[in-house]
């Protein structure tokens, strides 16, 4: 059956779609020969396109939807705020209930160190917000020549001009037609594919710590504002660092006096199997960016947690601080934030992750998926993992055609899961409401698209 959406079928939604809509990050060209995916209903841990597919959904939409779909409670959330007062601004003196009833909650729930909020639509506005604030803090320290930010290549923080200088992703920067100054980009703690020969996982997450001190000195500490990075890179590939990473970073940022800018747009709100992986990690944070699950995707919102150290000055020395969007702290977005963080509460989606679906969704990987022969590596942490597809299983050598992994990809979403690739890299965040049945349907899925894309792949070479 085809699922109609108003008076118009998917067919036809595709072709006006096709005439009119500039999708985000999409060959334009190639998308308007072969159609978008319409995806029209979700329910749960389900998303049905209009040609009526029932898929899995590995992505929780965009690694946002943590709560799951279909939830009445948070569209009624929306539906009440909206009715009282659908919106005012939080500019010259004003404020409204939700916003700051929101701002208690999250200093209650970030680490302790951290205690004020300020509000965009979207982490990369959140991270725009970070850039200006570290630079701002140290100007207001006296020390205004701080201003280089160290970033890691294939880093992922955004898509405005300073999401885009901030982060590490080679095409974006080569159309960014000037950067945002003083940022500077060294290794990923990727150990899959840049350990050495016999380096240890421990030697090698110090070794990639140990470029973020080498930056700090070519650079000289004076110059140094702060690092920025994601506590597992995300849409670079789910790179998940070694143990010995973040204590190192720590212990140079300690030791320099650079700010850590924590960008937890991905893994904010319970992914890790903890509200923050600075939690997870140990991280003791200047700066928590967060959007995605804040609201399970069911508004647009972003939040900043800013730590103690730069509120104290902003507050105390900085006067007006110019600078702030339409709708930070827009009463909608945040009735539904608020809603959202009392469901994963209530339900104990965190705790699940840390316990339950997390371990078991590593061990279903490893053992299930790891022992295909087109596998190189599975890992995960709490409810974000990753696959890496090679031509033999257990080596990195990878398939020279390059495509490998959108093979996969697209032979996962006929097989009935949604998953992502990033060069040759399967990676997946579903929903905290996955259940040991959801990780094992994912599984079986992932291992059949494995398997029809086999003869293929090696043909190809
Ligand atoms: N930081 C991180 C760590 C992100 O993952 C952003 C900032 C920017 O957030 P906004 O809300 O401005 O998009 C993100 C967003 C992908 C993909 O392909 C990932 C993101 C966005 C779009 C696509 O995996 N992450």
């Amino acid at each position: 059956m085809t699922i109609t959406y108003d008076n118009f079928s998917g067919a036809q939604l595709q072709a006006i779609d096709s005439a009119h809509h500039l999708h985000p990050f999409t060959d334009h060209k190639e998308l308007r020969r072969a159609g978008a995916r319409m995806v029209v209903r979700a329910e749960g841990p389900y998303i049905y396109d209009s040609e009526g597919n029932q898929i899995l959904d590995g992505m929780a939409g965009l690694w946002c939807v943590n709560v799951g779909y279909g939830r009445e409670e948070l569209a009624r959330a929306a539906y009440d705020q909206m009715k009282e007062l659908p919106f005012y601004n939080s500019f010259f003196r004003c404020t409204t209930p939700t916003p700051v009833l929101l701002s208690a909650k999250l200093a209650e729930l970030a680490p302790q160190n951290v205690n004020q909020v300020f509000y965009g639509s979207s982490g990369s506005e959140a991270n725009d917000t970070a850039l200006r604030l570290v630079r701002h803090y140290w100007a207001l320290e006296g020390k205004p020549t701080k201003r280089i930010v160290i970033s890691r290549r294939t880093a992922y923080h955004g898509s405005s001009i300073a999401g885009a200088s901030l982060g590490g992703m080679k095409g974006m920067h080569g159309q960014l037609y000037g950067a945002v100054p003083d940022i500077v980009h060294v290794m990923p703690p990727y150990s899959f594919e840049l350990a050495m020969p016999g380096e240890s996982d421990h030697d090698f997450g110090l070794r990639a710590a140990r470029a973020v001190e080498e930056a700090i000195l070519e650079a000289g500490a004076d110059n140094v504002a702060a690092f920025i990075g994601e506590p597992v890179l995300g849409a670079g590939g789910v790179k998940i660092p070694p143990a010995s990473y973040w204590p190192e970073i720590q212990r140079i940022c300690d030791k320099y006096d650079v700010l850590l800018m924590i960008d937890e747009v991905i893994t904010g709100y319970g992914r890790t199997g903890a509200w923050f992986a600075s939690e997870t990690y140990g991280i003791k944070a200047d700066t928590i960016t967060t959007a995605k699950a804040l609201t399970s995707g069911y508004q647009p919102l972003s939040a900043l947690l800013v730590g103690d150290r730069i509120a104290a000055t902003l507050i105390d020395k900085g006067g007006e601080f110019y600078h702030g969007y339409t709708y930070s702290g827009h009463p909608v977005a945040c009735a539904v934030a608020l809603k959202n963080l009392e469901i994963i509460e209530r339900e104990g989606l965190v705790e699940r992750v840390k316990n339950d679906t997390g371990p078991y969704f590593a061990s279903a990987l490893a053992e299930r998926i790891g022992s295909h022969s087109l596998i190189g590596e599975t890992r995960a942490i709490g409810l974000m993992g990753a696959v890496e597809i090679v031509k033999e299983s257990g080596t990195r050598l990878r398939f020279e055609a390059g495509n490998a992994g959108d093979k996969v990809r697209d032979l996962a979403i006929a097989n009935g899961l949604m998953v992502r690739s990033v060069d040759d890299t399967i990676i997946m965040s579903p929903p905290l409401i996955w259940t040991r049945e959801h990780v094992d349907l994912a599984c079986d899925r992932l291992a059949k698209a494995l398997d029809d894309a086999e003869a293929g792949l090696r043909r190809a070479g």
